[in-house]
């Protein structure tokens, strides 16, 4: 709790270029929660680098997604929106929480299978315990809730678990997280192939929506969507693809399935691809505006971070202080 309110954390990568997966499954569900609960939004650099990155590049990317939280409408005087490698307790607190944690709770990971197999030829020990990283992230605000998309679902149950083994041992330090999972866009698919997530790390740029694709290019990569050949609009299982374009459809709308079924009756899958198109390119506009106006701000944009890191530094240490005591540190010199 601060404040009296609850506490919610979550954050998200700035590897490549945010997709409508990352939008519809996070992002938007942020700023709706953003009134209930005191909110850390992070962007998770240290996170980042368990992948090859370049410097300059992602020095660039983390600053635009930051400034993209608060294009999407996360009011920075409201929520904590800051750089995960400003605030120096997640590192410190992973590491203590490294040592509570077991290589075959880390083995059976997905995420860690996934990347592992995409990038051979590093598979590097952070990339291994980012799990620890992120619960770390969560456990340092005392978070009540971490909303985030299905795929992490798995690394919000390691964290729960992590969290009651210390308690268990140490008394109640952590509260324990809820992952809140929101009802549409929980997990949008590839256009391209709808067995896999829509993610910003795929190569084929058609398989994703980019958030600041312009509504040409969104209407093209919708028309080119894959779907299959019964060529009707339901929501039915052995129509992946078409599913996905109505959840699509209803994330952007707040339609259901079933008011979407009924508005397309009888028409083809060109109309409903274009439909879907144009839904996308409305909820994305605004958003595009707000960021290159912000991006034009520099000096507001800096004083953003100066504030919101001291102030997630502030509650971070709060944590860490009392962890560090726990298990038999010395007090901190100051
Ligand atoms: P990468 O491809 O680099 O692994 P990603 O696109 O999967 O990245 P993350 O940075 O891992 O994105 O995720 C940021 C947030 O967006 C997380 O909360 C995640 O659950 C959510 N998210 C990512 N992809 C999707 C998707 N396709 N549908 C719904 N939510 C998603
Ligand atoms: N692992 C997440 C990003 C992330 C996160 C977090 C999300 C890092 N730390 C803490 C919620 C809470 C991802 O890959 N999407």
């Amino acid at each position: 709790m601060i404040d009296g309110n609850k506490v919610l954390f979550s954050g998200m990568q700035a590897t490549g270029t945010l997709t409508l997966g990352n939008y519809l499954g996070a992002l938007k569900n942020w700023v709706t929660l953003s009134d209930e609960y005191q909110c850390f939004y992070s962007v998770v650099d240290l996170h980042s680098i368990t992948v090859r990155q370049d410097p300059a590049e992602l020095r660039k990317r983390a600053r635009n997604l930051l400034t993209l939280y608060i294009a999407a409408g996360l009011d920075p005087e409201k929520n904590c929106i800051y750089y995960q490698s400003q605030v120096s307790g997640h590192a410190e607190l992973s590491w203590i929480l490294n040592c509570f944690t077991y290589m075959g709770e880390l083995n059976r990971m997905t995420q860690y299978k996934d990347k592992a197999a995409k990038h051979a030829d590093n598979i590097n020990a952070g990339l291994f315990t980012y799990p620890v990283l992120m619960a770390a992230d969560i456990l340092l605000y005392q978070s009540d809730v971490v909303p985030v998309g299905k795929d992490q679902l798995q690394h919000l149950e390691i964290t729960r678990d992590i969290a009651q083994r210390f308690n268990a041992i140490y008394g109640d330090v952590f509260t324990i997280p809820e992952p809140y999972i929101g009802k549409a866009g929980a997990k949008i698919m590839s256009l391209q192939d709808p067995s896999k997530k829509m993610s910003k790390s795929d190569e084929n740029a058609n398989a994703s929506i980019y958030l600041m694709d312009d509504p040409d290019t969104i209407i093209r990569k919708f028309k080119r969507a894959v779907t299959d050949s019964e060529a009707c609009v339901r929501y039915r299982e052995e129509q992946p693809g078409i599913c996905n374009l109505i959840d699509i459809y209803c994330a952007c709308t707040g339609k259901t399935p079933e008011e979407v079924e009924k508005e397309f009756d009888g028409k083809g899958y060109g109309d409903f691809k274009l439909a879907v198109g144009e839904a996308v390119v409305d909820v994305l506009k605004p958003v595009q505006e707000r960021f290159a106006d912000l991006c034009k701000d520099k000096a507001y944009i800096d004083g953003i971070i100066k504030t919101n890191a001291e102030k997630a530094n502030y509650y971070a240490t709060k944590t860490l202080r009392k962890v560090q005591k726990k298990v038999g540190f010395p007090e901190r010199i100051r």
